[in-house]
């Protein structure tokens, strides 16, 4: 195991953002890939082989095509492209399994299988789902999503799963039920991101949202991305989509749902209040303490690693379906 030196955590996060080398690195690797991947269109004459990262990143993306979804002809077409899904598979953060991007490999551990959500707290009914339930419970459909992360990087991802409205009809929240929390998958023998061993940290991880927000049209569950199941590195086997806000409220690979009658305490918040608000919209207007936000690099179309500046809009675009919600 590499040692690595942990700064104090909320610096973990800050020399993630503002430095370069985790974009440099990145093409530097995506520019073997591809040199990998030349050669790989000659294999049938030279007889080249992938290299073991090619062959181990496509193996991560290898998933079950999801059999039948139906994609939603409101979130059908962007602006922009929809982001390669490699590049979306291998650009990630998932600080359980480390504070670098390239955390998809580490991430196979993560046991997706015989997943449990239990969704409990306020609600009439609560039950614990298994994935197959969730699959054959919700109509699924395919929503393409503007995705952008607070630390001013941005995707377009097509999502397959459900609308958060439809398991809060499903369990019904009685009247005290104001906030939900939402907790990620924790087991500090798999989970060992350097954060978790070295650092202290406010695992699990833990999002939260009005109920209000989590009714909203546009709050997604995600069971899969581009046509097929979710990749570990991804959040797999259900994550949470909220494109009008920044990326890290979004929980991945969610195993507890509670109703809750008060805001709960929630991971980043509860890291750096004044970087992570609870409410945490997409806002070109409102700096973070340390970086603008008025722009954005796109990555989009693959598979080489390049960005394009974009401006970022209120709400990430998704004003008309939220903005209602924030008066
Ligand atoms: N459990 C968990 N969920 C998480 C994170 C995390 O570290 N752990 N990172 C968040 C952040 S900061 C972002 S930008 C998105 C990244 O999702 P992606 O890797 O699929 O692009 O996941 C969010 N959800
Ligand atoms: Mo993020």
């Amino acid at each position: 195991m590499t040692l690595i030196r942990i700064p104090k955590s909320w610096q973990i996060f800050k020399q993630e953002i503002t430095s370069e080398t985790a974009y440099f690195n990145r093409r530097r690797f995506i520019k073997t890939l591809v040199g990998a991947s030349i050669g790989a269109s000659l294999l049938p004459l030279a007889g080249c082989q992938k290299s073991a990262s090619e062959t181990a990143l496509d193996s991560s993306l290898d998933l079950p095509k999801i059999k039948s979804f139906t994609p939603n002809p409101n979130f059908s077409s962007l602006d922009r492209p929809i982001t390669d899904r490699t590049l979306a598979g291998r650009y990630n953060n998932f600080y359980e399994f480390g504070g670098g991007k390239n955390i998809w490999l580490k991430a196979q551990k993560l046991p997706a299988e015989n997943w449990k959500v239990e969704v409990t707290g306020l609600v009439k009914n609560p039950r614990t789902y298994d994935i197959d339930d969730l699959k054959r419970e919700f109509a699924l459909e395919e929503r393409i999503y503007r995705f952008r992360c607070v630390e001013a990087w941005s995707m377009v991802v097509p999502w397959i799963g459900f609308p958060m409205k439809a398991l809060i009809e499903k369990v019904e929240p009685t009247s005290s039920a104001k906030y939900v929390r939402f907790t990620s998958f924790y087991d500090p023998e798999i989970t060992t991101g350097p954060g978790i061993v070295f650092g202290k940290l406010p695992w699990p991880y833990q999002e939260g949202l009005r109920i209000e927000e989590m009714a909203n049209e546009l709050a997604f569950f995600a069971l899969g991305n581009y046509g097929r199941d979710l990749p570990k590195q991804q959040g797999a086997p259900l994550r949470m989509v909220l494109p009008w806000k920044y990326g890290f409220k979004g929980a991945k690979s969610i195993v507890k749902i509670e109703f809750l009658a008060s805001q709960p305490a929630t991971y980043w918040n509860t890291i750096n209040s004044q970087e992570y608000g609870f409410e945490a919209n997409v806002n070109p207007d409102k700096p973070h303490p340390r970086w603008s936000q008025a722009k954005e690099k796109f990555i989009g179309e693959g598979p080489d690693f390049k960005w394009e500046i974009k401006e970022t809009m209120p709400y990430n675009g998704y004003g008309e379906y939220v903005a209602s919600l924030y008066v």
